[in-house]
């Protein structure tokens, strides 16, 4: 019994230094293409809302027709309060949509704080998901290796089945400090 509980602790040791080292970026992001003109770009992310109880992304509704005000951060702490934009604290899928802004090549490292699921795409990769019922919940650090600045195509779906909510996606620039995805980093197309 003693040995095999020194064992489970070498081999703890042995593995947290490599689930710890730096991960593998995740690459092959495409840029929008071709990259939507100014004019035709309005602030925040484009959400729609569908309004059902669910416990896994697979059971997820895309087709939301409920259209919601655009959101203009992607920092939601909501606690038992309304859910993003919608009216509603519970039984919430958000289907979001738009482009996020890297302004320069390199390695930008993400993270995801969901309540309940949630899944990441950008560039049409998939970036993180967690996609089932939970409390708060942060992902690792996800590196991702951008080779052009501009536009890329983000796609967030994100469920709240009941009890607190969150939605808080991070980044972290080349140089840079963590923060909140926000202001001019993320746009969509004009309805
Ligand atoms: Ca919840």
């Amino acid at each position: 019994m003693k040995r095999r509980h020194v064992t489970t602790l070498l081999l703890g040791l042995l593995v947290a230094p490599l689930g710890a080292a730096a991960q593998t970026p995740i690459t092959g992001l495409q840029p929008a293409n071709p990259q939507p003109a100014a004019d035709k770009l309005a602030p925040g992310l484009a959400v729609n809302y569908h309004f059902d109880f669910i416990d896994r992304l697979t059971q997820f509704n895309e087709k939301g027709k409920v259209v919601g005000a655009p959101l203009t951060h992607l920092g939601w702490d909501m606690g038992s309060g309304k859910i993003l934009t919608s009216d509603k604290t519970d039984g919430v899928q958000a289907h979001i949509r738009g482009f996020i802004r890297f302004p320069a090549a390199g390695t930008y490292i993400f993270q995801v704080n969901s309540n309940d699921g949630v899944r990441l795409e950008i560039g049409g990769k998939r970036i993180w998901e967690d996609g089932d019922v939970h409390a708060d919940r942060l992902s690792p650090e996800i590196p991702v290796q951008i080779t052009a600045p501009g536009l890329y195509p983000i796609k967030i779906l994100y469920f709240e089945k009941k009890n607190t909510a969150t939605l808080e996606v991070l980044w972290t620039a080349p140089g840079g400090q963590r923060v909140v995805v926000a202001g001019d980093a993320i746009v969509h197309l004009k309805p």
